[in-house]
């Protein structure tokens, strides 16, 4: 047996550390996307209830010829938060419908899904050379610098709304330091709609979005090896009108004490106890024109589906 001493916990433990001992519990939702979780997120994309990823990809069918039309020849595409990229191929297929050869760069912390990202857009998109980036945006966007040339941004699937409105303005603004004048960002944001279309999006019959939620958990006993039991704990999605966010859960469901492995500590769970995992923004128009007017970009068009339920925006450098 290995002595927990000689193994060196991952680069997020001391996060977890920090989110746990809090008086209000959390964990950080970048941690949903290892492997399982990756895998989770595309199944949720495919789930009836789900509809901001199959919205999104209706915008991009229904207006990708005015969105390319909007770009000039010679920029590369890059994808912040590119997951596997299921959508992005209709783009890249309307830069190709008029003529551009566009180097297309994804970006993600997850391997897993960059490897599919760019085995799909390789085989799908054959005008379109692929350089894929493994990285974590909380340490910046330096990697931005190495791309030479004109840019065009992608942050599609409202994964901005992940973010609180001050995190969420901090990073645009980090993105924007590093683009030049003639770059742009393609923005996509979910938009506030009824609470009866918004829950079951995050709370799906299949219990889909439950075990993402829960692979949280089952990721720090495989790397951490921590002993969640993943059965005491239940998936909780809310609607808060108040802060225009869906709030996700894991709500303990029994009083509990859980080892943190390589963390060395254990951490203590009263019954009906909540760590909140993700926020999810949905937006309104005045919040996405402040939110990049805050961040030193200006909007230049948006595009929306037939329901008005999901949005794409570009905005100027
Ligand atoms: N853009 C895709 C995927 C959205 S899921 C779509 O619209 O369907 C969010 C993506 O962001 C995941 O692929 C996840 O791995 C990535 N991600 C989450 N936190 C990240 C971080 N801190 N740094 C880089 N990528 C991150
Ligand atoms: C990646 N992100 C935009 C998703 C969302 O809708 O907030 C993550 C997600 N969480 C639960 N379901 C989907």
């Amino acid at each position: 047996m290995i002595a927990r001493e000689l193994i060196a916990p991952p680069p997020y433990a001391e996060d977890v550390q920090l989110g746990l001992f809090g008086s209000q519990k959390t964990l950080p939702c970048k941690l949903f996307y290892d492997r399982a979780g990756s895998a989770l997120f595309e199944q949720i994309t495919r789930l009836p209830e789900y509809y901001p990823t199959r919205t999104e990809l209706e915008i991009l069918c229904g207006h990708g010829a005015e969105i390319a039309k909007e770009v000039r020849p010679g920029v590369t595409v890059v994808e912040l938060g590119s997951g596997t990229a299921t959508k992005t191929t209709t783009l890249l297929q309307a830069f190709s419908r008029r003529q551009m050869r566009v180097p297309y760069v994804p970006v993600d912390i997850s391997p897993a899904a960059l490897a599919e990202a760019q085995e799909r857009v390789q085989s799908q998109c054959t005008r379109v050379s692929v350089r894929p980036v493994v990285a974590d945006f909380s340490q910046g966007f330096g990697f931005l610098r190495n791309i030479r040339g004109r840019k065009l941004v992608l942050y599609l699937g409202s994964s901005i709304g992940n973010f609180d409105p001050g995190p969420a303005v901090e990073m645009l603004s980090q993105i924007r330091s590093q683009l030049a004048a003639g770059d742009a960002l393609l923005l996509g944001t979910d938009l506030v709609k009824d609470p009866s279309i918004l829950v079951p999006a995050y709370d799906d019959a299949q219990g889909i979005t439950a075990q993402f939620n829960k692979n949280i958990l089952a990721r720090l006993n495989r790397e951490l090896g921590a002993n969640f039991d993943l059965s005491f704990f239940s998936h909780i999605a809310a609607w808060s009108p108040v802060k225009s966010r869906i709030e996700i859960y894991l709500e303990s469901l029994r009083p509990q004490v859980v080892d943190l492995g390589l963390l060395n500590s254990r951490v203590k769970l009263a019954n009906g106890e909540r760590i909140h995992t993700e926020n999810s923004y949905k937006y309104t128009m005045p919040m996405v024109r402040e939110m990049l007017e805050l961040s030193g970009f200006s909007l230049d068009a948006s595009w929306f589906d037939d329901r008005t339920w999901f949005a794409l925006h570009l905005a100027r450098v």
